[in-house]
């Protein structure tokens, strides 16, 4: 039976990968770094940081996965600004660590490493939608680590460790940190509806466009990766992105417009970004070539049950 482990389980993604790779039918294991507060029914559960190799080595030894989808990273670009050593430290030498377990451990394991759209940076400046051979241009610490973890992949790759990379671009649903901008968005909706927050929304820059997915659209990419372990040859990098490109101010807009209250817009200069780009979106002709993957969820449907899931907690 193919087993999964997938590092970083406990993150926003981790958490509806888990999920999706149960209903496939995989068995699975998750390496977090403190233990999930509500485990699920059959998923086998191991401490992990993967700052510590021989950590890295034990729970690949006991483990034994045939295939590691590799979440497990710092992956707020503001905390990379904040933090570079230990953004380095977890997405270069955390990913070198698990890389030398499974050379070791592990050796027939099938690696799906999520990087980031993050790693093209400047390159959106062209204004065209990028696919995998665009120009990596990272204007960030974080876009910065995630490219050198590729590679040091490809580095891997080479001495025979099977796998691929994915490079998600904006991934956004239910469970996401209000660091982020469209859960920032439903979560301050949600608390000006329940008279928590004045009704004036906090903003940053609202001009950029970027290219929008439904994380359960993502993580239904990286489920269909792993089918690529039976291959002999594929590609070793793949876009997950939607093609399209949503101005922000539009998604606030429909966001609003979901809302039950009178909402207006102030700029917050503390959440414009250092170097912000004006336009991102990718290409996804590969994965949709070679897998048949697209994406399903609506944009509205997302932002509607992002609301949802902010409205109903009591913790907003
Ligand atoms: O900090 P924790 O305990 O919540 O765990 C985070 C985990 N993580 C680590 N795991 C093991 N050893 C470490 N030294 C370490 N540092 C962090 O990675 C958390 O559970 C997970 C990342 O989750 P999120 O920040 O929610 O990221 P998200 O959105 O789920 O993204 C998944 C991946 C990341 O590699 C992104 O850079 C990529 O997709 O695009």
């Amino acid at each position: 039976m193919k087993h999964v482990l997938v590092t970083g389980a406990n993150g926003f993604v981790g958490k509806v990968l888990l999920g999706q790779l149960l209903a496939a039918g995989y068995r699975v294991s998750c390496a977090c770094t403190t233990p999930n507060p509500s485990p699920r029914e059959g998923v086998e559960q191991a401490i992990l940081d993967i700052r510590d190799p021989s950590a890295c080595a034990a729970t690949l030894e006991r483990l034994k996965p045939t295939h590691i989808i590799h979440l497990a990273a710092i992956s707020h670009v503001p905390t990379s600004f904040q933090d570079p050593l230990l953004t380095w430290n977890t997405n270069v030498m955390g990913s070198l660590n698990l890389l030398e377990a499974v050379k070791q451990k592990a050796p027939d394991a099938f690696v799906v490493f999520a990087s980031s759209s993050e790693v093209y940076g400047e390159a959106f400046k062209a204004g065209v939608a990028l696919d995998e051979s665009s120009p990596c241009l990272p204007m960030n610490p974080y876009a910065a680590s995630k490219l050198a973890a590729e590679l040091a992949l490809e580095q891997y790759f080479k001495q025979g460790v099977r796998g691929v990379i994915a490079r998600p671009f904006n991934h956004i649903g239910s469970g996401q940190s209000p660091d982020f901008v469209t859960a920032s968005f439903a979560r301050q909706i949600a608390r000006i509806e329940s008279a928590e927050q004045a009704p004036v929304m906090q903003v940053g820059n609202l001009e950029a466009c970027r290219d929008f997915l439904d994380v359960q659209d993502v993580c239904a990419a990286y489920v269909q990766l792993l089918k690529l372990s039976d291959r002999h040859d594929y590609p070793r990098l793949f876009n997950i992105a939607s093609g399209q490109s949503r101005k922000i101010r539009d998604i606030l807009d429909e966001m609003i417009s979901q809302s039950t209250v009178a909402i207006s817009v102030e700029l917050d200069p503390q959440r414009l970004r250092p170097s912000d780009i004006p336009v991102a979106v990718g290409n996804c002709d590969r994965i949709r070539n070679v897998l048949g993957w697209q994406p399903t969820i609506p944009l509205e449907d997302t932002l509607a049950s992002l609301l949802a899931d902010w409205r109903s907690r009591t913790d907003a």
